[in-house]
């Protein structure tokens, strides 16, 4: 293919790409900010050019849910012993008491950083609103606008304590979504009663309705087969007509649920059309905590889920943090993860743990009109050492190039070893 006038305004082109699920390797040319063209060979000249030897093209990496206003804070003021949610939030609780703008504008931006050069442009993430002075809150609507250049941040209005559990928090809540969150949040399995949590649903679902954001729901984040607000969470979204406005994230319950009750509900979430949030870093190592043996996995039904048709991502969750000290943000240690967690290990179910990381993160943060690799769209892309989704998610591979709204962004080496053996 030949663009007229070659070189004028071709800023970027990408040579020998290859496309997830593409047979044949495609040249890709950016113009302002945009995919100008895909063809198998561009006879343009650009500003600047990569070459991209058959390595793998892919949208960026969506980061569904992680909470940035207490990443990097490991240790402080102590570490969790248990391994608990439950300890996780008093330490969190204690922590809170000295957060500053500075503190969380810098931690977060760190931790973004990190995200980016490992290939993530899209981030949806929690702000503890239960906190009296909204400073997570704050700092968080902050950063949105200070990074947007190079990536897109969304902020749920997240009432970590409960929205009954003290009070204060609904008002606080509903001041975080007058302030500019992108969605609310809430944790009906922390309430104090089941009566508050169910209220807690209502109440979320009446917030969004006032300021027009989406839900995303920390919902039966527990080993409890008891814990059955996912049930209230679906009935309302098919209800009040959002649908897929609306998240479950977390549903690790539905993993201990009896079968006769979760094909029940099945029935009820796929009417409903909401969007799962799994994370299987972190519940491995939060769930069963209470268990002997056998012990369970505690993460969600995420194949099931995904059989019925239900859109599912991943979220990494925590990058050290009191509920999980480890991780760096990368996607694709949690795509492996929901691989072995999730026994998700035929072909098109490991392809589908790919598709949890990318476009389905992409459909819950409702930002699919600007993601893809297809003309006309923002070029937002990345360049992975590997060949095809599996291979990237089997080695986690690095990702070499960056593109963010059509500008190189952050490139990175691949490892290399010498052997001196025979
Ligand atoms: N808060 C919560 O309720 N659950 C979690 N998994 C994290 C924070 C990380
Ligand atoms: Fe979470």
């Amino acid at each position: 293919m030949t663009i007229e006038g070659t070189t004028e305004g071709i800023d970027l082109i990408l040579r020998q790409c290859r496309l997830v699920g593409a047979p044949d390797l495609v040249d890709i040319a950016i113009s302002d900010g945009r995919i100008y063209a895909i063809s198998p060979r561009l006879e343009v000249l650009a500003a600047q050019e990569l070459a991209i030897a058959g390595r793998l093209v892919s949208p960026p990496f969506v980061e569904s849910h992680i909470h940035l206003d207490s990443a990097l804070t490991a240790g402080q003021p102590r570490w969790n012993q248990s391994g608990t949610l439950f300890e996780g939030i008093d330490i969190w609780r204690d922590r809170k008491q000295s957060l500053t703008l500075e503190d969380v504008k810098t931690r977060a931006i760190a931790t973004l950083k990190q995200q980016a050069q490992q290939g993530v442009l899209f981030v949806r993430t929690h702000a503890d609103v239960s906190e009296p002075n909204l400073i997570a809150l704050q700092a968080l609507l902050e950063v949105r606008d200070a990074v947007k250049d190079w990536i897109t941040v969304q902020v749920v209005a997240f009432p970590q304590d409960g929205i009954y559990g003290s009070d204060g928090n609904d008002a606080l809540l509903e001041t975080a979504l007058k302030l500019g969150a992108d969605a609310v949040g809430g944790i009906p399995h922390y309430e104090m009663t089941r009566e508050d949590g169910v209220q807690s649903v209502h109440r979320i679902f009446e917030l969004a309705h006032r300021y027009d954001t989406l839900i995303d729901i920390h919902c039966d984040e527990i080993d409890d087969d008891q814990s059955r607000f996912l049930e209230v969470v679906a009935a309302s979204a098919t209800r009040s007509g959002l649908g897929a406005r609306v998240t479950a994230s977390h549903t690790t319950a539905l993993a201990s649920y009896n079968n006769a009750y979760a094909m029940k509900l099945m029935g009820l979430l796929a009417k409903s059309g909401i969007n799962f949030i799994a994370n299987p870093l972190i519940n491995i190592t939060l769930q069963g905590r209470t268990d002997t043996y056998p012990k369970r996995r505690g993460v969600t039904r995420v194949k099931e889920l995904w059989q019925q048709g239900l859109n599912v991502s991943l979220g990494h969750d925590c990058v050290q943090d009191p509920w999980y000290s480890l991780g760096t943000g990368n996607m694709l240690t949690v795509a492996a993860m929901a691989v072995h967690v999730c026994q998700m290990t035929g072909q098109a179910e490991i392809d589908a743990c790919y598709d949890m990381v990318t476009m389905n993160g992409a459909k819950t943060l409702k930002v699919e009109s600007d993601y893809g690799i297809a003309v006309g769209r923002p070029a937002n892309l990345i360049v992975l050492d590997a060949e095809t989704p599996y291979d990237a998610i089997r080695r986690t591979a690095t990702v070499t190039q960056v593109i963010s709204r059509g500008r190189l962004l952050v490139e990175t080496q691949p490892s290399v070893s010498t052997w001196y053996g025979n």
